[in-house]
């Protein structure tokens, strides 16, 4: 399976495209619109989340609600893009127009965090909008989109269903262990930071709003589980073949992630041993593990356990109360830029991870399992796992 993203924050509209499907997998506008509508959410989002829609339009691979086994094209608009027809358009425009245009302003002052500086240098660039454009996590909703079909095909073909929360916001923390269950999600939608808890909610909520206080921002931490990922998923036989290594790189690429850990993760690091391993019991329904501390991935291999990966989200980088910087115009010392911002977008990553983790699976369950129509990928899952020797 391959896919690809394409399209600036203020462009016209995000694209994407993901190649490899079989033949019959569920998809709908709606499904993609409401997994569009599931990233605005979560306190703490700025003021273009409220007024933005996402337009979805299928350009390919989907005839009468079911894939046709070609390449899936998907559209989102961009509602903001009449305010930036002139500044972000593909042809050139008259140079007085520009000037005259405040949005085209160059942004000269880069923002400490953000891909500006670096990417100004990397491209050779005298200011920062090429960079921001496609820095910006705007295009996680084109990965979205194609989440949501991975997610269609996936739950097709094995049964696999993934669920998010949120589980450290700021100082804030979710007690450990308590994790949600499909069927959770409309609950978790409807908590302010999708987060399970009550109590470590309403402490979520006011890290947020003391910080849209002092003008700052926050990261958090998520958590995502994938239930009925079959064993043998991944392979320990190559580094770039392992699960866990697939799946980190993957959430890695979510803008502002800074650390991902499967299962317990660097907790690990600091047991013997004996209490770090999910010891292996005989069980009347087959084998069985007595914890799952290993995030359902060993040697790079699903085991056939809970699925269970956490991504770090460091703070917003454009801080309002803004960092120090050096205008790159003058060489002068100055305030970064800033016009508008999210004070925390931690819930919105959860979606996001969400979609990265549902692509790593869809891409593993069609190596494993092949198969060019859902119904035939169906009957080889089932004929393995009917066919496992050791159960
Ligand atoms: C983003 C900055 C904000 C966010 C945007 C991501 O946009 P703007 O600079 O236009 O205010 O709203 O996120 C989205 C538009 C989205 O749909 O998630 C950034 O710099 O990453």
């Amino acid at each position: 399976m391959r896919w690809l993203t394409a399209g600036e924050s203020h462009g016209p509209a995000l694209v994407a495209t993901l190649e490899g499907l079989p033949a019959g997998v569920p998809v709908t506008t709606a499904m993609v619109a409401d997994a569009l509508a599931r990233r605005r959410l979560g306190y703490g989002r700025g003021a273009r989340m409220k007024f933005e829609q996402d337009q979805v339009t299928f350009l390919g691979g989907v005839r009468h609600g079911r894939t046709m086994g070609s390449p899936v094209a998907v559209m989102v608009g961009n509602t903001e893009w009449p305010k930036w027809e002139q500044v972000m358009a593909a042809d050139p425009v008259d140079p007085e127009i520009l000037a005259g245009l405040a949005r085209n302003a160059p942004l000269t002052r880069p923002r400490p965090g953000h891909a500006d500086l670096a990417g100004m240098q990397k491209y050779d660039l005298d200011e920062a909008r090429p960079v921001l454009e496609r820095a910006s996590a705007r295009e996680t909703a084109a990965r979205v989109a194609l989440g949501a079909v991975a997610r269609s095909y996936l739950k097709e073909t094995a049964g696999i269903e993934i669920v998010s929360h949120v589980v450290e916001l700021a100082a804030a923390k979710a007690p450990y262990g308590v994790v949600p269950v499909p069927g959770d999600e409309e609950r978790l939608d409807a908590d302010p930071v999708r987060c399970l808890d009550a109590d470590a909610s309403k402490a979520m909520v006011a890290e947020i709003d003391q910080a849209h206080k002092d003008g700052d921002t926050l990261g958090g931490v998520v958590e995502v589980l994938a239930y009925g990922v079959p064993v043998g998923l991944g392979s320990h036989t190559h580094w770039d073949r392992r699960l866990d290594a697939r799946l980190a790189g993957a959430l890695m690429g979510i803008q502002a992630i800074k650390g991902v850990e499967v299962g317990d993760g660097f907790d690990l690091a600091r047991v013997p041993g004996s209490k770090a391993h999910d010891e292996i019991l005989p069980g009347a329904d087959g084998i069985r593990r007595a914890s799952g501390r290993s995030g359902g991935t060993e040697g790079g291999i699903s085991t056939g356990e809970l699925l269970r990966v956490r991504a770090a989200m460091k703070p917003i980088a454009t801080v309002p109360r803004a960092l120090a910087t050096v205008d790159v115009a003058t060489g002068e010392a100055a305030q970064a830029h800033h016009q508008r911002s999210d004070v925390c977008a931690v819930p919105a990553a959860g979606i996001v991870a969400e979609a990265m983790v549902a692509l790593v699976l869809a891409d593993a369950v069609a190596e494993k399992f092949g198969g060019d129509s859902v119904a035939q990928t169906r009957r080889n899952v089932q004929d393995f796992l009917d066919h496992l020797a050791i159960r």
